[in-house]
Formats: structure tokens, sequence, C-alpha cells
């Protein structure tokens, strides 16, 4: 059996107190587990963009693939198109992914192109030092809006649903079990799957009490009823003081011919 360390010696560079950690951490666990259990290690590609969340690529020991900044799905998508056995998983900024390169998600949503893409979702861009994005919040206030921006939100997941994508999820950087749950079923999904995680920024949008008082668990939730799921992720339109559930709130029971 091999020894699975999916470690690398790349100095680790994010903020203590990072979000970023948790996903590591969870994808560390979920990858060494399907390598544990025969999937071939060399099967497994990663790809990521541009921002803080990208660095996972320098750390986490497969094959990985590091785009450009908007670009993670269309990579993805050609990574998987030149040789459908690959297991393809790309992780991207919510600036990344749901400003620069949007249109991308929304096709392969729609086409259900089997990969799986992770949203590191932390409202703001990190790496270029706290601008806005479209999940930050009503008045949110950063290096380019420092009154507040006038521009209400996104909901990323019911845009996802309008583009008929398989797989939906969200996930919190606060509680890995879950969150380990989630990554393992999108990535066994056969179909294009989207997991949204809350990920938060500590040094540029500490959402951690916000979000710490408002989550909670999916529990005893059919993800297969589409009006079921929409309700539940209009629940929370990232502006509100509601509840905000955690959990996979789509799944379909089939998936087309991927490729
Ligand atoms: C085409 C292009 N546009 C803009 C930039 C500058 N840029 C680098 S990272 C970044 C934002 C990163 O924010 P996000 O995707 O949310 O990632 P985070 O740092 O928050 O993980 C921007 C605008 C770039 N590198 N390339
Ligand atoms: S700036 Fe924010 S997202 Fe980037 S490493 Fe630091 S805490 Fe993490
Ligand atoms: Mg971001």
């Amino acid at each position: 059996m091999e020894n699975i360390s999916l470690s690398t010696n790349a100095k680790n560079t994010w903020c203590p107190g990072c979000g970023n950690f948790a996903i590591l951490n969870s994808i560390k666990a979920v990858l060494g587990g399907l390598i544990e259990e025969g999937f071939p290690r060399e099967k497994i590609v990663i790809v990521s963009g541009i921002g803080c969340h990208a660095k996972i690529a320098d750390y986490l020991n497969v094959n990985s693939f590091y785009s450009l900044h908007g670009r993670v799905v269309p990579v993805c998508e050609a990574i998987k198109l030149a040789n459908p056995e690959l297991k393809v998983i790309g992780f991207a900024g919510d600036g990344d992914t749901y400003g620069e390169g949007l249109e991308h998600l929304i096709f392969a949503a729609k086409r259900n192109i089997d990969i799986n893409i992770i949203i590191h979702n932390n409202r703001v861009y990190g790496l270029t030092t706290g601008q806005y994005t479209p999940t930050s919040p009503l008045g949110f206030k950063g290096r380019s809006t420092p009154k507040g921006t006038k521009e209400s939100p996104i909901n990323p997941l019911e845009l996802m649903m309008a583009s008929h994508a398989s797989f939906i999820a969200r996930g919190y950087t606060h509680g890995i079990e879950l969150l380990k749950k989630i990554f393992k079923e999108a990535i066994m999904y056969k179909g294009f799957s989207l997991v949204d995680v809350l990920q938060v920024c500590v040094t540029f949008f500490n959402m951690y009490d916000y979000y710490n008082k408002r989550v909670y668990e999916l529990k005893d939730y059919s993800p297969e009823d589409y009006s079921l799921a929409m309700e539940k992720i209009k629940e929370w339109d990232y502006n509100t003081d509601s509840k905000i559930p955690l959990g996979i709130f789509y799944k379909k029971g089939l998936s087309n011919d991927k490729t």
C-alpha cells in the first residue's frame, strides 16, 4: 500500500486562521481516502485560479494546473475532454469564478460536464487586499469601495439552479466533518458538481461571528426536489440576517452523458 502523504514542501503563506486551511485539510482527507481505496493518484488532477485560494495547488501533492484568473472552469473542462478517465477538481475564488469567468461556470453547469468545482467564497478579493466581489454584502467597505458598495450581492447557488447544475452544495470552513462529507459526495458524483464554501478571510472580511450564529446543517431533507432546493437556497441571500443552511441542496438522481 502506498504511503499516502498529500503534503508538499512548499511554504504555506496563508494568514494564520484563514479558512483555506480547512478546505486543504478536508480535501487531503478525502483524496487520501480515495487513494487508499484504490483510486490511482495519477488520475486525479486539480486546477486552481489566481488568488489566495489558488495556492492550494502548491500544497497538495497531486497533478495540478495553476491556471489564469477566471479560467479554472474551462481548464477543467479541457482536461476532462482530453482524458475522460481523470477526476478533475477545480479550486476557484469568488472573484475568480463568480466575477471574471462566470460565463464558463454557467455553461459547464448547463452542459453537465463531469467536473467538480469548489469555490473558496470569502466574499472578497483576498490576494489583492480587500476589494468587493459579486458576493460581498451591500454596503461592504473595502479598498475599491471605501464608502460601501451600492450593489446587492448575487446568490451564486440560485444562479447555478437556473443554469441546470446537477449537484449544488454549500459548506463552511468552520466544520471540517461536514466539509469532508460534502467534498466526497461531490467528487464521486458523475456530473457537474458545485460546492460553494463559505471560506472566512480573517484578514479582509472576518465573518466567523456572523456565520457561527446563523449556520445550520440540512437534515431530513431530500436533495432531489428542485422546488425545495430553490426554497432552501433562497433562505439566505448573502445580505440578510436569516439562518444559513449548509449541506447538499440539490442532486439530480440521473446524470446525462457527460462528455
Ligand atoms: C485576468 C486577471 N485579472 C485580474 C487579476 C488580478 N487579480 C489577481 S487575484 C485577484 C482577485 C482574487 O480574488 P478571489 O478570486 O476572490 O480569490 P481570493 O484571493 O479571495 O482567494 C485579482 C483581481 C489577474 N491576476 N488576472
Ligand atoms: S488574505 Fe484572507 S484569504 Fe488570503 S490568506 Fe489571508 S485570510 Fe486567507
Ligand atoms: Mg475571494
